[in-house]
């Protein structure tokens, strides 16, 4: 039987992946281009470029193109386009791409004859696109929390408080700094609907999955705000796509893509979405709020489904849409791997023995805490780079710092995730860290539930792959079921589990217990209280013999 491949691109922020499925043979196909490793001219580190401020962090949407067309290029070296029934995008969120009047025409107009860059080299009104790294715009969040009366209706209208990596307050910033660039904008996108854009030659939608990541739409409308636009910057409703509320079938793919790699020109392209609304499928979360997830890549994102939405009041985290028009929330900790890469450098370990200190130390680390932000960090919010060892935890003890580092970022991800409701019964860890046996034991150790793991690492392509066959099959008339999906390539569970050993719980939930001696570490930090000194102390006693 021939093969239908449904394809799913991910545009994250250090590679461009694909992961082709065929329904029918169970098949799975995944390739990636390390934007770093083959495409070095653009200067990239992790696959952005850190400015000599910190806090300003961009990208090179050329270098995209570049590599959407190289990664075409391979798949036709597979003969995967002729065979392709549908196709979507996964992109890393927020970061916002600034397009000129010549744009739409340049697009439409693609020859096969030469590369998507060379003909796209023109487009762009900004150079270099600000991305979910970017944290500069504390000023533009304060004055969009203002116009719009306050962090609480900010976030009960946009899912957010006003948050630095987000479109608005980044389109704010560009206008304020750059007006003659933004009149020339005629078009502003987000990454996911952008890279959309030249798979069908037109500008896409953004999808609520993106869309709603941005402090300019109502999440209950799932729609643009005009006052939130209007927060952002005079009249952006014109330069903005429109915002889908699920995902849908937009068109096909563009001739370029036909003649060039040789896909049927019925191939249909399906939105794009954010890559942690992508993972929430290809995990096969959607539908099931039991479960959490963790991804650990560059950032640490711990999400999970929400079926229906509260009026809330907190100040971090936010709600996005789902493929299926329902939510999710997430939570973003932007240091995650930096941080443990860091330490793991710093003490010449390789990973397998960084995984082997954390499986072999004892939880609570007899009371020694590390908060490590090399960059500003989003979660909790801290402007200033630093690295804080509390209760005398020398930087001479590389056991000590390894067990620090990695259990103050469990102990964020638990305490800063109260508010998304019940506490989860079970956690799927996914991207490269999930591999690590160390870090999935000390996340059950402190949140005390079970952690799993799948076999398929790349769960925001094959969340995209899987959105593409849902989208494309039932407008074909034949509908699938997502757990139908999920089955044919995940199974029913998580392969590898990790149980937590209910004897600790204690050194963690317990009165005194670390998880309010981290507390304190961090309040402290944040100048909102004193060395934790007592609750390191009121700790030892309890729990160190
Ligand atoms: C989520 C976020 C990151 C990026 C990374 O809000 O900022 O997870 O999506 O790709």
């Amino acid at each position: 039987m021939k093969q239908e491949y449904y394809l799913g691109l991910d545009l994250s922020t250090q590679s461009l992946t694909a992961t082709a499925i065929d329904l029918q043979h169970q098949e799975l196909i995944t390739h990636a281009l390390n934007y770093d490793a083959c495409y070095s001219r653009y200067g990239t580190e992790g696959g952005v470029i850190i400015s000599d401020d910190p806090r300003v962090v961009h990208a090179n949407p050329e270098m995209w193109i570049e590599a959407l067309d190289d990664l075409f290029a391979w798949l036709a070296g597979k003969n995967i386009p002729p065979q392709t029934r549908a196709i979507s995008i996964s992109a890393q969120q927020h970061g916002t791409v600034y397009l000129n009047s010549r744009a739409k025409a340049l697009l439409s107009e693609m020859d096969s004859s030469g590369s998507m860059l060379h003909q796209l080299k023109g487009i762009f009104s900004r150079k270099t696109c600000p991305v979910w790294m970017d944290s500069s715009t504390s000023e533009e969040c304060s004055e969009i929390t203002q116009t719009l009366g306050g962090d609480l209706k900010v976030v009960q209208l946009t899912g957010s408080v006003a948050t630095e990596r987000f479109a608005g307050p980044q389109i704010r910033k560009f206008w304020k700094e750059s007006r003659d660039s933004y009149r020339r904008t005629e078009h502003i996108t987000l990454i996911s609907a952008f890279i959309t854009s030249l798979l069908t030659g037109y500008f896409s939608p953004i999808d609520p999955g993106d869309g709603l990541g941005t402090n300019l739409a109502d999440i209950h409308l799932k729609d643009w705000d005009s006052k939130a636009l209007e927060a952002a910057s005079p009249g952006l409703f014109l330069k903005l796509p429109p915002l889908l509320k699920k995902d849908k079938v937009l068109g096909r793919v563009s001739n370029y893509l036909v003649r060039r790699y040789g896909f049927s020109p019925d191939t249909h392209v399906i939105n794009g979405s954010g890559d942690n609304p992508c993972s929430l499928v290809g995990l096969g979360l959607l539908g099931d709020p039991t479960c959490h997830a963790i991804s650990m890549g560059t950032s640490d994102t711990y999400f999970g489904y929400l079926p229906r939405i509260q009026k809330e009041n907190r100040s971090t985290g936010h709600i996005f849409g789902t493929a299926d028009g329902r939510y999710m929330f997430l939570v973003c900790f932007k240091n995650g791997n930096l941080a443990r890469d860091q330490i793991r450098r710093a003490y010449s370990l390789d990973w397998k023995r960084f995984s082997d200190i954390l499986m072999s130390t004892p939880p609570g680390n007899n009371g020694r805490l590390m908060l490590a932000y090399p960059l500003p960090e989003i979660t909790p919010q801290i402007l200033k780079p630093g690295i804080h060892r509390f209760g005398g935890l020398s930087p001479d003890d590389p056991m000590g710092n390894v067990r620090a580092v990695f259990e103050g970022q469990a102990m964020a991800f638990y305490l800063h995730t109260h508010w998304t409701g019940e506490r989860p019964k079970r956690i799927l860890a996914t991207a490269g860290a999930s591999e690590n046996q160390g870090l999935l034991k000390v996340i059950a150790q402190v949140f005390q539930i079970p952690v799993a793991t799948l076999a398929v690492k790349e769960s925001a392509a094959l969340g995209a792959a899987f959105r593409a066959a849902h989208a494309s099959l039932n407008l074909q008339g034949i509908p699938i079921k997502w757990k139908t999906l999920f089955r044919r390539f995940i199974g029913d569970s998580g392969s590898d589990v990790i149980y937590p050993d209910s004897s600790t719980a204690g050194i963690y939930h317990g009165e005194n217990g670390l998880l309010q001696v981290y507390s304190a570490c961090e309040s402290c930090i944040r100048g909102l209280g004193g060395p934790p000194d007592r609750e390191i102390e009121a700790f030892r006693r309890k729990f160190v013999a």
